[in-house]
């Protein structure tokens, strides 16, 4: 199915064990190469989705009977296959979706470690037996899987959050409908040969190529759970249809994440963590540091270090080894944040870095990464997130209006702050409205075996990843028995 570099994928929907058409072509081309074709695909229909349910409730018994230990051999299986493909999956995930290939790489492993911890975590499932407050009774507390589950992923990161739904998913018992981003079809197409070729039994694990407003909102119609990252207008979509139908609901949305720097940071040091969080892997990541808070001592210094550093960086082709910034993913995006570059000339004046176009040898959906200095927490490029190679500098007093400013935003996803001061550190973690916060670390870039989200507007329902992922991926039954 996939062939070397420079070779057109030809893929199809998984269903019920098989490679199967659907109603309408796809085609993806390179986004730092618009004149390459990568791949051709068939987006599913309503006969497919349907198809995909049926096979997975067929299956999902047969799955939930099998032992911890066969469970676990599969989900082995799959992280080991990722790490034998994982320099042909990062070639597919370079062409399809704009990533440097040590990105891809880093994402692709760290997929594999997620498959693998739930590999671990498939045999450490467990109940709890309590007393009674009746004589003669025993109370057992178990998990049983949820039945068929939903996954819709992002085309961001196509392989670590797909395995970060996926892994624990299979692991716990449930049986799969997912639905990728069209937008990177490649690598899910390869996703599903690996798991397809684990060992699973036809019709536990089905994947479905298609857009959201059809096949994703089919696929939340028919399970039993749907778990989501996406944009939060979609989610917030997702969530109601889901409450009408009394099925639990997990997902993860959009981000306007602060990252504080404090007077007494050691500047260069701010500059690395800003510099990465804002605008590595094309600041598209819902982790991306967007508003860099800045106090007035070390101000002017932090926003001249940064410049400097947004100014050096690479953009280019993403198969080309010099390239630290790729392009945006598609035209859409593209227009987006040129268009939000647009408004920050008009709320903020000449950037401080960036703000035009990079011609790169290819056509491509290039952007300069760029830098908004003396801008305010409520203009529109401080509330509305990008999802590109964006940020902005807001100037503050002090620590207090440094707090108060990050937590002054709709979302609540990933906080960071930059201090020598353990006093700072341990307030801001205490204190900031975020579900994850960084201290002296970038917004973005999270291990693979602790819980993931956020609040506010970024996150909804159960925690995903890490041992916290068994509180949605089951469902909690209490026996009270006597003999
Ligand atoms: C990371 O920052 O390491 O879409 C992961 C996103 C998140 C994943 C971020 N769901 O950016």
């Amino acid at each position: 199915m996939f062939g070397g570099d420079g070779q057109v994928i030809h893929a199809k929907n998984l269903i019920n064990g098989a490679w199967r058409g659907g109603e309408a072509p796809l085609e993806i081309y390179n986004p730092s190469d618009l004149d390459e074709l990568v791949g051709r695909y068939q987006m599913a229909g309503a006969a497919e989705v349907e198809e995909a349910f049926a096979a997975a409730r067929a299956a999902q018994p047969g799955w939930r009977a099998q032992t911890l230990e066969q469970r676990s051999v599969v989900l082995e299986a799959i992280a080991q296959a990722i790490f034998a493909r994982k320099d042909e999956l990062a070639r597919i995930m370079s062409r399809e979706g704009g990533k440097t290939i040590p990105d891809a790489l880093g994402e692709i492993v760290r997929a594999g470690n997620i498959a693998r911890f739930f590999a671990g975590e498939a045999l450490r499932l467990r109940g709890e037996k309590v007393g009674s407050v009746r004589p003669g009774v025993d109370v057992e507390i178990t998990r049983e899987p949820v039945g068929v589950v939903g996954l819709i992923t992002p085309w961001n990161f196509p392989i670590a959050v797909s395995l970060w739904k996926l892994a624990p998913a299979l692991a716990f018992g449930n049986a799969v409908v997912w639905k990728p981003s069209e937008k990177t079809p490649g690598i899910s197409v390869a996703i599903a040969e690996i798991v397809q070729a684990s060992g699973l039994p036809a019709g536990v694990f089905n994947m479905l190529i298609g857009a959201g407003p059809d096949i994703g909102a089919a696929v939340v119609e028919g399970a039993d759970a749907v778990s989501f990252t996406g944009s939060s207008a979609t989610g917030r979509k997702i969530a109601v249809r889901c409450a009408e139908r009394l099925v639990r609901v997990q997902m993860e949305m959009g981000g306007k994440n602060p990252q504080v720097v404090l007077d007494d940071a050691d500047v260069e040091r701010a500059a690395d963590i800003a510099t990465n969080g804002a605008f590595f892997q094309t600041g598209q990541r819902c982790t991306a540091s967007s508003r860099l808070i800045v106090t007035e001592g070390i101000h002017d210094r932090f926003v001249a270090a940064v410049a400097a550093r947004v100014k050096a960086l690479k953009v280019g082709n993403a198969g080309d080894g010099a390239t630290q910034i790729g392009p945006v993913i598609d035209q859409s995006q593209f227009d987006k944040v040129m268009g939000y570059i647009e408004i920050g000339r008009a709320e903020a004046g000449v950037p401080a870095a960036g703000g035009d176009l990079v011609s790169a040898g290819t056509r491509g959906h290039f952007v300069a990464p760029t830098l908004f200095a003396g801008t305010d927490n409520t203009q529109r490029i401080n509330r509305e997130e990008v999802f590109g190679p964006f940020a902005s500098v807001i100037r503050v007093r002090d620590y207090d209006e440094a707090l108060a400013v990050a937590n002054d935003t709709d979302y609540g996803l990933s906080a960071g702050i930059c201090t020598s001061s353990m006093k700072y550190a341990r307030d801001f973690q205490a204190n900031a409205q975020a579900g994850m916060v960084m201290v002296n670390l970038p917004t973005a870039g999270v291990d693979y075996h602790v819980p993931f989200g956020g609040r506010k507007q970024s996150s909804y329902g159960p925690r995903e990843q890490g041992s916290y992922a068994v509180e949605f991926y089951t469902q909690v039954k209490t026996a009270y028995i006597t003999p």
